[in-house]
Formats: C-alpha cells, structure tokens, sequence
C-alpha cells in the first residue's frame, strides 16, 4: 500500500520515470541548442521554484481579502505583492490584475473590460504584418466576435504609416483601436495611436506582450498614460512564468477588468503562476534587468546588421528593439525551409510571413530571431554576432554537408560556454 509519505516525498524521477525523461530531454534540448524564437525566454530558477511550488494547491477565487475560499492569506500576499511590483516595475497608478492565464486570455478580458459588444467595431494590426491573432484575426473569438479592420506596414518602408492609421480610423470608427504586435521591429508611437483613437471616439488597447520588459527598462517609449487599458503576457521579455496581465487607467475601468476576467471568463487563479509572476516583477526591478535588456536590444541590432552585411534582406532594414525578420526567399529558401535546415544545425527560429508575403502561413518568407533567451544565458552582441555568420553559413552551405556538420559543431560549443540550470 502506498504510504501518505511516500505520496509527498516520491521526486519525479521515481514516481513517473516516462515524464521525467521527457522533460530531462527537453532540459537538454534548452542545454545544447540557439534559442532564437523572440517571444521565449529562460526564466531564473527562483521563477522556476515558485512556480513548482505548494501554491499550486490553492483555490483562490476572487481577489485579495474577497475569496470565495477560506485560508486564502498567504495567496493574498503573494497576489498583493505581485500587483505591487508591477505598478512599480511599470512606474504606474493603473490598476492591474495579474490573473490572466494567458496573453490571449488577458486580451479576451480587456475587450470585454472595454464594453464591446458582439460586432463592435476594432481596428488592429494585422497577422500578416506582424499583428497578433487575438487583435482580429478571422479565426481567433476576435475576429469572429468582432467586426475587424486591420491596418498594416507601408510596402516601401515597412513601418507603420500613421496617417494611413488615421484614415482608416476616421473611416472605419471603431469602438477600439489596438497597437501592438508579435513581429514588428520598429517603435511603437503610442502617443500618436492615442491621439487618433481620441479623435474617432475609440478606446486605445496596448498589447505591449513582446516589448514589456523594454518598456520596463525605458528603451521603449511607455504606453501608460496613453493607453486606456495595457495587456501584456509575462514569459516573453518579461522573463517570467507563462501567463499575462491586464493594467486599466483608472478604478472604474480596472472594476470591469476584474469582473471581466472571475468571474468573466476564469475560474480559480494559478497562485502559483501569480507567485512566480511576482518574483520575476522583482527581478525586473532590479538594475541587472536594464542592463539585461540593454544587451538584448544591442545584440539583436547587432545581429540585424551583420545579416545585412551578409548581403542578406532584413524587414524594415533594421530593429529597435528585441527582433527582427530576415526575407530568406531573397536567397531562394522559403521560411519552413530555412526553420527546418537551422534546426538540424542546433539553431531555433520560427518562420514568419512577412509584410506582403506571397507565400502561404505554413511556409513564409522570413525567419523571425529574437535575442531575449541567448542575451538570458549570457550571450553579448559579439556572441549574436557569431550567431549570424553561423546562420548564414548554414543557409548558404545547405547542399555542403561538411558545412553543415562545422556549423553544428560550433553551435554546440558556443552553448557549451554558457550552461544553463
Ligand atoms: N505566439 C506569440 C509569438 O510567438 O509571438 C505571440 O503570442
């Protein structure tokens, strides 16, 4: 019979070996390989702790002091002290809830928080551009809840034109204007989103999920104070647990954002994500973090323009902040194609479409590379510089087999020199 004891003290690897295998593979995965996806990260083991804590247990539904479960104190704190660190990390009064699960989720929350009805009107930026699903795309509740219009990249430039915004806006008048992006390098002028969603009647949503932890450190102009309401995830520059939060400029709109999401479209809160969500808050608002993420925006610059060097195509012809697109179909090779070939070389990247790609979504033109997780293991701007030459090694060197095998090879000692948990 198994023991009460036995059931606490088991560790993983005795009590399910097939799971502990698995997760040690995808340790070594994480170990030996180029993390380039822009939206990962690598969180610090205190994140990891938190998260794999007893705060697991708890059902906390509701909010700090108003439970709908007993024994909720020390969830209360924890919960407090997330919200604390974020207005401080963020040099905010918005109100903020740190409950949502996920940054969809935390967007589902903020169009309902903003009073939309089912065929309001929301004018986002579109997928294809470098948008995100939840800000209208026809297959996400956005899309199908919503009448979507969606504003894009002029073609010569490939940076938002804000008076193509504005048209659009004073055509359309939409009841929400969201900025905001998954792949789109350049700054983000929320001060002038803001000025057109005044000027139609619309509320302004900033989806600042990629761009967060810049924005923490003041490399990114700050959406607070232009925005009405701000949603971001917390795993991607953020540097913490999966999961997202929700700010709202004031008591009124926060009330509607809490409701919106328990009993709206959440039950009980993951405590222990929200713990982990706190602790990460409290690595940001350390002086490493900018310097962290100062080393995040320089390598990715760096890297964009050794790409450009290379006599390769870059999106926009550079980056401000963590990311960046390279058109690979410049050199024959679709973006699934070059995925697929970097991956045999230890080297992660997503293909991506890029802005008037005439390829379909499972191919695109382009892979995007982000720095936030090699910059977290220790890579600085000459290391992603390498990273480059070894990308445009393999890419050019795909029917040299000993290439191939030289660019694996010093992939793998690059990561060698950084070792992670
Ligand atoms: N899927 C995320 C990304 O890769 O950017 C956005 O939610």
């Amino acid at each position: 019979m198994t023991s009460v004891n036995a059931h606490f003290m088991a560790g993983l690897s005795d009590s399910d070996p097939e799971m502990a295998a698995i997760i040690a593979a995808e340790g070594e995965r994480q170990r030996s390989t180029i993390e380039l996806i822009a939206s990962e990260n690598m969180v610090s083991r205190a994140v990891l702790e938190a998260q794999g804590s007893v705060l697991t247990n708890k059902y906390a539904e509701g909010y700090p002091g108003k439970r709908y479960y007993g024994g909720c104190a020390c969830v209360d704190r924890a919960e407090e002290l997330a919200i604390q660190r974020a207005q401080a990390l963020f040099r905010t009064d918005y109100g903020v809830n740190v409950q949502p699960h996920s940054g969809s989720q935390a967007n589902m929350a903020a169009y309902l928080a903003a009073g939309l009805q089912k065929g309001d009107r929301v004018l986002g930026m579109s997928l294809d551009h470098g948008g995100h699903l939840t800000h209208g795309h026809k297959l996400n509740f956005s899309g199908m809840d919503y009448e979507v219009r969606s504003y894009g990249v002029d073609r010569k430039t490939e940076r938002i034109d804000l008076d193509e915004v504005a048209r659009i806006a004073r055509d359309f008048r939409p009841r929400l204007i969201i900025v905001g992006a998954s792949n789109y390098s350049r700054t983000l002028d929320f001060a002038a989103f803001a000025e057109i969603a005044h000027e139609v009647g619309a509320l302004l949503l900033v989806d600042m999920a990629h761009i967060a932890g810049l924005i923490a450190a003041e490399l990114h102009p700050t959406p607070f104070g232009h925005a009405d309401l701000v949603t971001t995830t917390t795993h991607k520059t953020l540097r913490g647990p999966r999961g997202g939060m929700i700010f709202a400029r004031d008591a009124e709109l926060l009330k509607r954002v809490n409701s919106r999401v328990f009993p709206g479209i959440q039950g009980g809160p993951l405590m222990h994500v929200i713990a982990a969500k706190a602790v990460a808050l409290g690595e940001a608002l350390r002086p490493e973090f900018r310097e962290y993420m100062q080393r995040v925006q320089r390598s990715a610059q760096a890297m964009a323009n050794e790409f450009i060097r290379l006599g390769w195509r870059v999106v926009s012809g550079g980056t401000d902040t963590h990311l960046f697109s390279v058109d690979v179909m410049s050199h024959g090779l679709t973006g699934k194609q070059a995925e697929d070939l970097l991956h045999r070389v230890g080297i992660t990247v997503n293909k991506n479409l890029i802005p008037f790609d005439t390829q379909p979504a499972q191919q695109g033109s382009g892979i995007r590379i982000g720095t936030p997780a090699v910059c977290s293991r220790g890579f600085d701007a000459d290391d992603c510089v390498t990273v480059a030459r070894l990308i445009d090694a393999a890419l050019r060197g795909r029917d040299d087999a000993a290439m191939l095998e030289r660019v694996r090879r010093d992939v793998a000692a690059l990561c060698a020199r950084y070792p992670i948990y």
